[in-house]
């Protein structure tokens, strides 16, 4: 061996063992991701049959942000947000394609489990952490060191509702017969043998990203036997003519979609079915991180972990008369966001307004880590020791581009692309029912809301697609078809 290499080796002998020394005594970080998951969880209160003893039982020895917000309501957009810790405004990526390092600004970007791994973090994942599929195999090493599985849902040999869409996903029934078979019972499987397996010698990052209540909304029938029947089940509060004060462009965000509208679920006597399955489903999903929490006890390394739980995007069953996200309002954007561990207050709710963006910088100063320049959320820490602790910032979620919904304590003021505008009053208004933006009385409120509106939006960055609005020679396009109003689905 020669001198140049033996000196390289110890360099990175002396490299590795500062990493090492850097990391040791910090705390564990297990991040659990939920797939369209709303805010019906127990600990929330809004749905009044929900039952999550699991997430409620994170909850009660943790934080809960109660007006948390996705920063996008679709899967693609708002993880991509929340792992690079910008904006979608500031990524460029609204739809479903393409994944970040296929973005060329965002290719050297350092991710939240890449800045772990940095800090000497183990990191692992498994299950639906990324958007599948939008990190490439031969990416993959450089965002985690260890990959798990990411099985999909099983599907029944045939679909059990014929929606109008036709999209095999988008189902809901009693299914499969044994938990086991399903994809959640074998990604909290996955997650349990990364935790089982963590090097002792170094602090861990483990993710891991449950598929429901995401469509098809499947669980076996001992999960539906925890509710009432049909009948019994108590429908979201909706009011049938909700959208004759929201704008015609607020339909564009959701121009077509897989999901049926609440008019075809009414017609076909779906709605309660769909709303049940969705809170088995959820429930069914709720047991299974209940296993990780008691692999992570087993581990004898809890004490020294942090736990985030958060969901990607709401789910609306039937507000403003759809079902399915791509919204700007409540039911769209609204997610369970929960902390707890070493240095997160027990039992607390906030009601601050509260970003997914929030958890890339939050996790750095909970473990101490170097801070990150560039980030575009806020520590939630202040709220982690005192839930009372106001915030200055408003909650804002995008919906392609230029479109922003802005979320404070009492208000949401949304602007679309076309310069048409919604306010409500939650105060007085919790269902988002009466659209107060054309009321003069309201303008420095809307003043004071719109100046948080994002400064930078991108436009949809090449390879755009899958829920993509854009604007081509002086007409609305959707996903690549221009929008004829006459076709609008109510
Ligand atoms: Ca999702
Ligand atoms: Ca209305």
């Amino acid at each position: 061996m020669n001198t140049m290499c033996r000196i390289a080796i110890a360099f990175l002998v002396l490299a590795a063992s500062s990493l090492a020394a850097e990391a040791a005594g910090k705390p564990n970080v297990l991040m659990i991701a939920v797939d369209d998951l709303n805010n019906w969880i127990g600990c929330l209160g809004v749905h009044p049959q929900v039952k999550t003893p699991q997430i409620d039982r994170l909850a009660a020895r943790g934080t809960l942000f109660c007006n948390a917000h996705c920063q996008s309501p679709l899967c693609n957009p708002s993880r991509a947000s929340l792992l690079t810790g910008l904006r979608p405004s500031t990524t460029g990526i609204y739809g479903l394609v393409p994944g970040i390092r296929d973005v060329e600004r965002l290719k050297a970007h350092v991710t939240l489990p890449q800045h772990f791994a940095a800090a000497g973090y183990f990191t692992a994942t498994s299950g639906k952490v990324y958007h599948d599929g939008s990190i490439k195999p031969k990416d993959r090493p450089k965002e985690f060191h260890v990959w798990g599985p990411a099985p999909g849902m099983p599907l029944p040999p045939r679909k059990f509702v014929d929606t109008p869409d036709k999209m095999r996903a988008v189902d809901w029934g009693v299914f499969p017969e044994n938990d086991a078979d399903q994809a959640d019972w074998k990604i909290a499987d996955a997650c349990i043998a990364q935790l089982q397996s963590v090097p002792a010698d170094k602090p861990f990052f483990v993710c891991v990203g449950f598929r429901l209540p995401h469509v098809p909304c499947f669980a076996s029938k001992k999960w539906f036997d925890l509710y009432p029947g049909e009948d019994g089940i108590a429908l979201p509060p909706v009011q049938m003519d909700d959208r004759r004060d929201t704008p015609e462009f607020s339909w564009y965000l959701h121009w077509k979609l897989p999901e049926p509208r609440l008019s075809w679920l009414i017609r076909a006597n779906q709605w309660r079915s769909l709303v049940r399955c969705y809170l088995a489903s959820t429930t069914f999903m709720d047991s299974q991180v209940g296993r990780v929490l008691d692999a992570l006890e087993r581990t004898g390394r809890a004490r020294e972990t942090i736990v985030v739980l958060w969901s990607d995007n709401g789910w609306h069953l039937g507000e403003k008369g759809i079902t399915g996200k791509n919204t700007l309002w409540d039911p769209g954007t609204n997610v369970p966001l929960i902390f707890a561990g070493p240095g997160v207050s027990a039992g607390a709710k906030c009601t601050q307004p509260a970003e997914l963006l929030d958890i890339y910088p939050t996790l750095i100063e909970l473990c101490g880590l170097a801070p990150r320049e560039g980030l575009e959320g806020h520590s939630l820490v202040p709220q982690l020791r005192d839930a009372r602790t106001p915030r200055p910032w408003p909650a804002i979620t995008t919906h392609n581009q230029n479109n922003h919904g802005v979320r404070s304590e009492h208000w949401r003021y949304i602007r679309y692309a076309d310069g048409s505008e919604e306010l409500y009053d939650y105060r007085a208004d919790p269902h988002e029912w009466k659209n107060l933006a054309k009321d003069s009385r309201y303008a420095e409120v809307i003043r004071d809301h719109a100046r948080w509106l994002p400064k930078v939006n991108e436009a949809p960055v090449p390879g755009s697609a899958h829920r993509v609005l854009t604007r081509e020679d002086g007409r609305w396009v959707w996903e690549g078809k221009p929008i004829d109003p006459a076709e609008k689905e109510e």
